[in-house]
């Protein structure tokens, strides 16, 4: 199979997933701006959607969207998703709260809106980062072990340190700790991150 990513974007949580999952991959980086694919081709005609993530499965399917690409990764490796006969469940409803709660919330940020609106999306965010850390008891969100969710949020989390969001001290805990990890450390600098 084959992700298509932009450094530091959101394809960085299906990225490091890959990774831990042990699946075999290829990485293509695409320019989101030229729509260009490091090969040269035309990523909007790849993914119709012109953005990242995008996996293309060894059949010519593609997934798209984050939600999608990460419950697939954690299908194909069962320890990066949730055990338990509402296991899909759980992390579906924390892989929508991280996509449409936290980060659809970073829009204002990343378009260049006014100092007033960065600043409204950034007390949104720590305050949605809150409801997560007050239920974080475990090192990771569902456990001693991180998946696909704790992958998606450490993106966030990346960008929160990027932009000065305040994150939730639990939460900034959970970066340092996801940092640290092999696959994640391989991933960011193939990403040209670190
Ligand atoms: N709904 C999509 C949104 C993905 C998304 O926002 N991707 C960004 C990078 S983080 C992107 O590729 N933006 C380029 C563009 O929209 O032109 C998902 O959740 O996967």
């Amino acid at each position: 199979m084959k992700l298509y990513y932009a450094p530091g974007a959101c394809s960085l949580a299906g990225h490091i997933s890959l990774r831990e999952a042990g699946i075999p991959f290829d990485a293509e980086r695409v320019n989101l701006k030229s729509k260009a694919t490091a090969s040269g081709a035309d990523f909007n005609r790849i993914n119709p959607k012109g953005y990242v993530p995008a996996l293309m499965l060894d059949n010519g399917e593609l997934v798209t969207e984050n939600i999608a690409v990460l419950a697939y990764i954690a299908g194909q490796a069962p320890a990066l998703g949730i055990a338990g006969p509402l296991g899909r469940t759980r992390l579906l409803e924390c892989l929508a709260y991280i996509s449409t709660e936290l980060h659809k919330a970073y829009k204002p940020i990343f378009v260049g809106a006014g100092d007033g609106e960065k600043a409204k999306a950034g007390k949104a965010i720590t305050q949605r980062m809150q409801y997560l850390a007050d239920r974080i008891d475990t090192d990771y969100l569902f456990g001693s072990n991180p998946g696909v969710a704790d992958f998606y949020l450490f993106v966030m989390l990346l960008w929160a340190e990027k932009f000065g969001v305040t994150v939730p001290a639990p939460l900034d805990a959970l970066r340092e700790r996801i940092e640290k990890r092999q696959a994640v450390r391989t991933a960011m600098t193939a990403e040209g991150l670190i």
